[in-house]
């Protein structure tokens, strides 16, 4: 499943149903495969109530946190749900990302060029080798995680 390989970590990246709706899909893949991140698992999915509850259980306190599982799990768009692999990708994703809160989020960064509301912020990554484990574990199977190499790789990492 998750993990590292001789310095190589994986994260999750999650389109959520507002980055969906706003048609976002193929900018945020964009910005993970140009910067040469490889994409080991990926699948739409209307997370169950139990799911959406489990990845933010964390912010279960948080006056947000029934809005936030309401909205996850809506369906009136799926979650897209990655696997994204590459060396730093948890700390680098979480860059590319912008900081949670949009009007905080630089210019350059995806919260920062399209979003304006943190409770509809488009995209989630992992904060952690330890969220990204957890999460990865969460929304994939292992078979639906791969692993395979760039052709010419050693121009890449
Ligand atoms: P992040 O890791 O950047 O997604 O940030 P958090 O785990 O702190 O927050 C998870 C999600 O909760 C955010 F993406 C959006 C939502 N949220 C709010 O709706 N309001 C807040 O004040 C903070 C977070």
């Amino acid at each position: 499943a998750a993990g590292t390989k001789g310095g190589i970590e994986r994260t999750f990246i999650a389109i959520k149903p507002d980055g969906v709706q706003r048609g976002l899909v193929a900018e945020v893949i964009n910005r993970f495969e140009r910067k040469g991140y490889k994409l080991v698992g990926i699948k739409a999915i209307v997370p169950s109530k139990e799911l959406a509850e489990e990845h933010y259980g964390d912010l279960k306190a948080r006056p947000f946190y029934k809005g936030l599982v309401n909205y996850m799990t809506s369906g009136r768009a799926p979650v897209i749900a990655m696997v994204w692999e590459g060396p730093d990708v948890i700390r680098q994703g979480r860059r590319i990302i912008g900081a949670t809160n949009p009007l905080d989020a630089e210019p350059g960064s995806i919260r920062g060029d399209y979003t304006i509301s943190v409770g509809r912020n488009a995209i989630h990554g992992s904060d952690s080798f330890e969220s990204a484990t957890i999460e990865i574990g969460l929304w994939f199977k292992p078979t639906e995680v791969f692993d395979w190499k760039f052709t010419h790789e050693e121009w890449i990492i």
